[in-house]
């Protein structure tokens, strides 16, 4: 079967500061580089590269919370890099059905998910996070003070609460209901992350819930849960951390974290997300190609590259090309 043939804008978000490790901001050229934007458009789609953003400002005193129990690293560049990108991310949906953003580390997706929420209702934004972690610590309770932690606390509605007030993320206001969020992958989770997840009910299928009931049924149940199905009017954004996958398939990753998805669980995800069609943004994070060997850098992005490949249709048994038959001799 193959999909629909849409616009895809991609967009390279080259950003490192939501965590400690450089090298996550080649990750947009490490995915570009493996023929993925080529290997889309021979699907049929229409890919448009939008380029990469970077923060350009040099960013003079990083904001410090006053709170001394707060931990927060980079606050000032992460919340301007993100004003930006949010911007970014909603204007290429003016102008494309889906947009791709290649990351950088997952605080990006404070840019992206925001920039989604702006062009629509926000009871209709629908989140589908794949992630070996929650990302949703907010600055009292995450250990590392790594803003790609914590992004979700930052889009989650009721969540302001338990914020301190950060000059540099002002802008960003919440826009996603506990109820339209679900997380696929999850197996380290921090203590403060589960409390969160407990209290906002958020629905969780972590590593267990896939080894119990297999990953076509958690993915069916996911999206049933987001409202994304078809016909439904649910607007769909996926937040696919490249570590949701086992290191043995992205090894070049800042965070990994073993026992992870086989890239034919990611895959199947994909293929149900793309089957599914309400998906309107996706975020392929925390690849880092300066992590491990050329080669498995280069083995990680191309796990990227099959991961959009499904989401865009392409079919593991084969896509036939549009109206085409078998040649005979003359
Ligand atoms: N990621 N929970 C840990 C922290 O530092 O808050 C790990 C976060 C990992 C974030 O992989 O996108
Ligand atoms: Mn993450
Ligand atoms: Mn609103
Ligand atoms: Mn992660």
């Amino acid at each position: 079967p193959n999909a629909r043939s849409v616009s895809i804008g991609v967009l390279g978000a080259a950003f490192d500061k939501g965590q400690t490790r450089s090298g996550a901001s080649l990750g947009p050229g490490a995915v570009r580089q493996t023929g993925v934007l080529k290997d889309l458009t021979a699907l049929g789609h229409t890919v448009r590269d939008l380029g990469d953003l970077r923060l350009q400002e040099a960013v003079p005193a990083e904001y410090r919370a006053e709170d001394g129990r707060a931990r927060m690293k980079n606050a000032t560049s992460v919340g301007r890099f993100n004003q930006q990108l949010s911007e970014r991310v909603s204007s290429a949906l003016g102008q494309h059905d889906v947009v791709v953003t290649l990351g950088g580390d997952h605080s990006i997706a404070i840019g992206t998910i925001h920039g989604h929420g702006q062009t629509v209702r926000h009871d209709k934004l629908a989140v589908l996070w794949v992630d070996a972690h929650a990302d949703i610590n907010t600055p009292l309770t995450s250990d590392s003070g790594n803003f790609h932690g914590k992004p979700l606390s930052f889009l989650m509605r009721g969540m302001e609460a338990f914020h301190l007030d950060l000059p540099d993320l002002r802008w960003c206001k919440p826009c996603l209901h506990p109820s339209k969020l679900v997380y696929i992958g999850l197996r380290a989770v921090d203590p403060l992350e589960r409390v969160a997840i407990q209290e906002f009910g958020i629905r969780a299928y972590a590593m267990r819930e896939i080894d119990r009931l297999g990953i076509d049924k958690v993915v069916e149940m996911a999206l049933d849960q987001l409202g994304a199905g078809v016909g439904a009017d649910s607007s769909l954004h996926v937040s696919f951390d490249v570590d949701a996958l086992d290191p043995s398939e992205a090894p070049c990753t800042g965070t990994p974290v073993r026992g992870g998805l086989s890239l034919r669980e990611g895959q199947t995800v994909m293929e149900e997300v793309c089957k599914w069609g309400t998906l309107r943004s996706m975020d392929v994070v925390e690849v880092n190609p300066q992590l491990g060997t050329p080669q498995q850098a280069q083995y990680t992005a191309d796990a990227a590259r099959h991961l959009l490949l499904a989401t865009f249709g392409r079919y593991r048994g084969g896509n036939a090309p549009e109206g085409s038959q078998l040649p005979r001799p003359e």
